[in-house]
């Protein structure tokens, strides 16, 4: 009697695990799909299932979410588009109503602050216990953010804006996402040009000077025109407030 029990509430726990994950990426997609468009939700997670499921999860590639990708493709917002790395917070503080940026796509919305991994032999989406960002290279979140962000940046056209962290001591990191994969994807014949903002904090550690600036700008398409400004992150909150409805930019 015990195991049978042990057995049932076993399937039940994992089938909730998969239902629940399933359940809110299929609300999501629906909610941020307008109705007269042919994006079938169930399909979307049926693509974006099939990434992971049944797999080591240090062994997913960007790759596998190559069908994903373009069965919902990122829409591009030419002149708005926002890229980020180590401003997250203040990225979504400023852009918001205005800009878009990777989590404001249907799938970067619908994903963003989740977990999520497959396991060898089961059928499961497993939210915990799943391998952290830097375990393994290759773990199905990572891979997703690397395979999106690509797809992201490669439609990104007109003046595009990149806020980096100017309290550190390397804004331009090339290892992030932004370094090592976004940077690299913008094509000047759809963009024209890329203001990195570097906001500041109290602790003003990097300049418009900084050597890692540099490797951004080496890393930029000759097309593309590079501007860099300084602005310290309460100057763009406040604008931000007095301006919100006007979307004028804050740098
Ligand atoms: O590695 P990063 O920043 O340079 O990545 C940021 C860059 C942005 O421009 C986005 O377009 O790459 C895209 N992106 C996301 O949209 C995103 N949402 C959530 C990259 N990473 C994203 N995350 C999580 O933030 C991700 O799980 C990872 O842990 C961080 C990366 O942040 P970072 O190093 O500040």
């Amino acid at each position: 009697v015990v195991v049978v029990v042990v057995v049932v509430v076993t399937a039940v726990v994992l089938s909730n695990r998969t239902d629940t994950f399933k359940a809110t990426f299929i609300q999501e997609c629906e909610r941020r799909t307008p109705e007269n468009t042919s994006t079938d939700c169930v399909e979307v997670w049926s693509a974006f299932e099939q990434a992971y499921v049944g797999r080591d999860p240090c062994q997913v590639p960007p790759e596998a979410y190559d069908h994903l990708l373009s069965v919902a493709p990122p829409q591009p917002a030419c002149n708005r588009m926002l890229f980020w790395s180590g401003t997250k917070e203040v990225a979504h503080q400023v852009s918001e109503g205005c800009y878009q940026t990777m989590e404001d796509s249907m799938l970067g919305s619908v994903l963003d602050g989740m977990t999520w991994c497959g396991k060898e032999g089961s059928n499961e989406t497993f939210t915990s216990g799943c391998p952290g960002w830097t375990e393994c290279e290759n773990n199905p979140v990572r891979s997703f953010w690397s395979r999106a962000s690509a797809e992201f940046a490669a439609v990104a056209c007109g003046d595009a804006v990149v806020l980096l962290n100017g309290s550190r001591d390397t804004p331009f990191s090339p290892t992030s996402i932004f370094g090592s994969i976004e940077v690299k994807k913008f094509t000047s014949d759809r963009m024209k040009s890329l203001t990195a903002v570097l906001v500041t904090k109290d602790n003003v550690l990097a300049n418009c000077e900084d050597e890692s600036l540099k490797n951004l700008q080496k890393e930029l398409k000759p097309g593309i025109k590079y501007i860099c400004k300084e602005v310290p992150e309460s100057e763009l909150l406040t604008c931000k407030k007095d301006h919100d409805q006007t979307c004028v930019p804050c740098w």
